[in-house]
């Protein structure tokens, strides 16, 4: 039987004694999606699963993103990216850029990314313990930790999320990658969302995607995004996920921000697979 035990924070779960490799059961896929709804981030430790395996694990949770522009597609799994600082062959084998900031995945997108998640095949560790962090924010708890004049304030506005802002004023981002992320115009979401699977709202805004807020000037508004994102990540919220290898983290990102934590030298290798489930609209 699987052991679940939830993080001290809002968010975060972790289960050990099961094996996600081959055919996984209905009943074991139910209890891990439900809890992954429960708890927003579950990491699965002592995996061992080969790219097939990740896939077909991934593959329950609903259609699998194509990766939308990466150089670093995992031969024969177009479903599949790596992030990774190793460099073979004077090249990185995967993304060196992924999480610098807080964000959910594919915000700037009308249908954004439900589901991510990444394999640990390579950890960094320095002195005994485990480098590059995932740190994850809650946004329900954050939501409701909002003060009652704020939710009123917010309640039925709309942001905008905007991949091609963060390329365009990033310094040092090669042309050709800013020229690939013009093809993603920016998206309007509502700030406040309801989680289609639990009914709880969820504040759904960041520091790395949100630029603007619909019918509101461009002061002002940055001012209430920069307000918002700095009570989102109020450490109260967070669960910090301390990799090993053979964890699969599993993240639910209507419900969650996270960032990594560059930590870790370029001798110190990390390497991780990712799978990303598609998403749909914010009804
Ligand atoms: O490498 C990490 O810790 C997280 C990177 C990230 O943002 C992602 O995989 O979506
Ligand atoms: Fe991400």
């Amino acid at each position: 039987m699987p052991s679940v035990t939830n993080a001290s924070g809002p968010i975060g779960a972790e289960v050990r004694g099961v094996d996600l490799s081959g055919e996984v059961d209905d009943a074991l896929f139910a209890r891990l999606r439900d809890l992954l709804h429960a708890r927003g981030v579950v990491v699965v430790r002592g995996q061992h699963l080969t790219e097939a395996d990740q896939v077909a694990f991934a593959g329950r949770f609903g259609s699998l993103q194509k990766i939308l522009f990466s150089e670093h597609l995992v031969p024969g799994y177009p479903e599949l990216f790596l992030i990774s600082n190793v460099v073979e062959g004077g090249r990185n084998v995967g993304n060196t850029d992924a999480g610098r900031f807080w964000h959910t995945d594919g915000a700037y997108l009308p249908a954004p990314h439900r589901i991510s998640m990444l394999y640990a095949v390579e950890v960094p560790h320095r002195d005994g313990r485990p480098l590059g962090d995932t740190v994850f924010t809650g946004m329900a708890a954050a939501y409701d930790a909002l003060p009652r004049a704020t939710k009123a304030r917010i309640a039925g506005l709309k942001a905008i999320h905007s991949l091609v802002h963060r390329y365009e004023t990033k310094t040092g981002s090669p042309e050709d990658l800013v020229a690939r992320t013009r093809k993603y115009p920016p998206a309007a979401h509502p700030l406040v969302v309801r989680h289609p699977d639990t009914g709880r709202q969820c504040l759904y805004v960041s520091e790395g995607y949100t630029t603007g807020i619909e019918g509101m000037g461009e002061a002002q508004a940055r001012e209430l995004i920069d307000a918002l994102c700095a009570h989102a990540v109020r450490p109260e919220f967070h669960y910090r996920h301390r990799w090993e290898v053979g964890d699969l983290l599993i993240w639910d990102n209507r419900q969650t921000l996270h960032k990594a934590t560059f930590d870790y030298l370029p001798a110190e290798r990390r390497l991780m697979r990712r799978a990303t489930v598609s998403g749909e609209a914010f009804a």
